[in-house]
């Protein structure tokens, strides 16, 4: 049986097992939560907590136990998160089935007769002992993530985690938690081609993601101002198309290794990466590199500049479509997540018909290469397959049509998700075209009620974009994303009914001194009352 967190909670309360009062009368409402409250402290809101009596100690002797290797990764996790902080040595952490005694810090597959999604985990913490329920080990990594939120802020500096001795304990407080996202798709995506990230800084964002319990990051790799990834069979993509960036500077790639390490790096910590390569639009670095995939058989210079819509692939040659074959097919080889994006947004140098026809048979090839498509949402009208997805951002188009087609929408809206917008006015950074987006503006409204005619069974979740036209280095990329990126975390995985931007921005401001450990460089929104 599987069941919604709501339904779950009901089951647990109608069999009234003692010693837990029915979680619904016993959980703080939203507007209640006090910033002391462990609940304040948590970012996503986790959707059912019952406080109880106590709290469990942390010292050198407490053991960190995983079930199965599945949990081995959450484990080790938390271990090396709590590092030193506690005693002279790292705490211990044990593989193995069977009876895990008390007093320690257990991870465990959930066995109940219930089971309440496939994300979701179910966290004790009592005096005698902390103990992970989880459904899976993506679940697993959550519940670590929550405790995580719970241990002081400043552990996320390591050297503030010095070897202490008789230090007082490490105290998190008893409760009972039932957690788990409302969205499968919970995402962010990085604009490399305007801007290029090296590894670590791609390491480092997604280490930012993992803590606000994301699960998707989108890799936006070509557009037409830089190619990021080799590709083997048209080697001048990276080499050439790679060399530069929006303003001029050298740009950059990845080599295969390279993305497959982020690849890895993000699958350990239960990310998918979603590749794009933008086309037919957004290809000038393509057409740069190889003057075949021209109608006029003239390569076009780089381009440093900020405009959009004036490049196209050459949609009626040929070559055109073995090109993207390969491409595809290299990709599709390095990422072993479902899904190859193929952007499609702003062309304007295409007729309606050539455009969907150049849609469609591109569907077909990712289809070949074993991959779901996910488009940009101009390619709404086109005839989709079920299993594609179509990413809506334009914040006053309809999108309506795509429900019919039974293909799933990733809701990206530029008015509330675009992180790239200015906070207000005074931004020194960011783009306006979408208006100005404020933290509350991206925290307080509903996806499922966003799009006309896109029904919340359509939705698979929200991805907010990071465009990087106006980025030029780490820094800038924490500055817009933190902390609306925070806000949009929530969003995808809080109920809907918990949320209330007057409660949220308390937890918000809460995040502060975490986010100041990690030398985060978030923006002091004002609206925030920030610790
Ligand atoms: C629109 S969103 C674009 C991008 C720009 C962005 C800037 C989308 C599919 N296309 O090419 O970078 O606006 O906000």
């Amino acid at each position: 049986m599987v069941l919604t967190v709501a339904a779950f909670v009901a089951s647990c309360a109608a069999r009234s097992a003692p010693p837990a009062p029915p979680a619904t009368a016993a959980a703080p409402r939203a507007a209640e939560a006090k910033p002391t409250d462990p609940i304040g402290r948590l970012l996503p809101r986790p959707s059912q907590v019952t406080l109880q009596d106590g709290a469990f100690s942390i010292t050198p002797a407490t053991v960190i136990y995983a079930e199965s290797e599945r949990f081995a990764f959450s484990a080790r996790f938390l271990a090396e998160h709590i590092g030193l902080a506690v005693g002279p040595q790292p705490l211990k952490v044990e593989v193995r089935p069977g009876n895990l005694p008390e007093g320690a810090i257990v991870i465990r597959e959930n066995t109940g007769t219930v089971t309440f999604g496939p994300e979701s985990y179910l966290l004790n913490v009592s005096p005698g002992g902390v103990i992970i329920h989880a459904e899976s080990p993506a679940a697993a990594f959550y519940a670590v993530q929550t405790l995580r939120q719970l241990l002081p802020a400043e552990w996320e500096y390591e050297a503030l985690r010095p070897p202490r001795r008789n230090a007082p304990p490490v105290t998190i407080p008893a409760l009972t938690m039932i957690d788990g996202p409302r969205f499968p798709w919970r995402g962010a995506m990085l604009d490399v081609a305007r801007h290029f990230l090296k590894v670590d800084e791609v390491k480092r964002f997604i280490d930012l993601m993992a803590l606000h319990k994301l699960n998707r990051l989108h890799l936006h790799l070509a557009d037409d101002q830089g190619w990021r990834i080799d590709i083997r069979s048209w080697p001048n993509l990276a080499s050439h198309g790679g060399s530069t960036e929006v303003g001029g500077g050298t740009g950059g790639f990845y080599g295969q290794d390279q993305y497959s390490d982020i690849v890895r790096y993000a699958a350990e910590r239960f990310i998918t990466v979603i590749p794009e390569i933008d086309m037919p639009g957004h290809t000038n670095a393509a057409l740069a590199s190889y003057a075949e995939l021209n109608c006029d058989n003239i390569a076009r210079p780089l381009y440093t500049g900020t405009e959009v819509g004036f490049s196209a692939l050459c949609v009626d040659k040929e070559i055109t479509y073995k090109f993207i074959d390969d491409v595809v097919r290299e990709m599709a080889a390095l990422t072993p997540g479902p899904y190859f994006h193929i952007g499609g947004d702003e062309v304007k140098t295409l007729t309606p018909v050539q455009y969907a026809g150049f849609v469609e048979r591109v569907q077909g090839i990712v289809r070949s290469h074993g991959k779901q498509m996910i488009g940009w949402d101009e390619v709404a009208p086109t005839r989709l397959d079920p299993t594609s997805i179509v990413q809506h951002w334009r914040p006053k188009t309809s999108i309506a049509e795509v429900e019919a087609k039974g293909a799933k929408v990733i809701m990206s809206i530029a008015d509330r998700m675009y992180l790239d917008m200015k906070y207000d006015t005074e931004t020194p950074i960011g783009l306006t075209w979408a208006g100005i987006v404020s933290v509350k503006q991206s925290y307080d409204w509903d996806p499922a009620a966003a799009a006309p005619g896109i029904s919340a069974r359509s939705i698979l979740g929200v991805e907010a974009p990071l465009w990087g036209e106006t980025i030029t280095n780490i820094r800038d990329y924490e500055f817009l994303a933190f902390p609306r990126l925070a806000a949009i975390a929530e969003v995808g995985w809080s109920p809907q009914g918990e949320r209330k931007w007057d409660e949220f921005r308390d937890r918000l401001g809460a995040q502060g001194p975490r986010w100041t450990a990690l030398g985060l460089n978030f923006y002091r929104s004002p609206e925030v009352p920030w610790r």
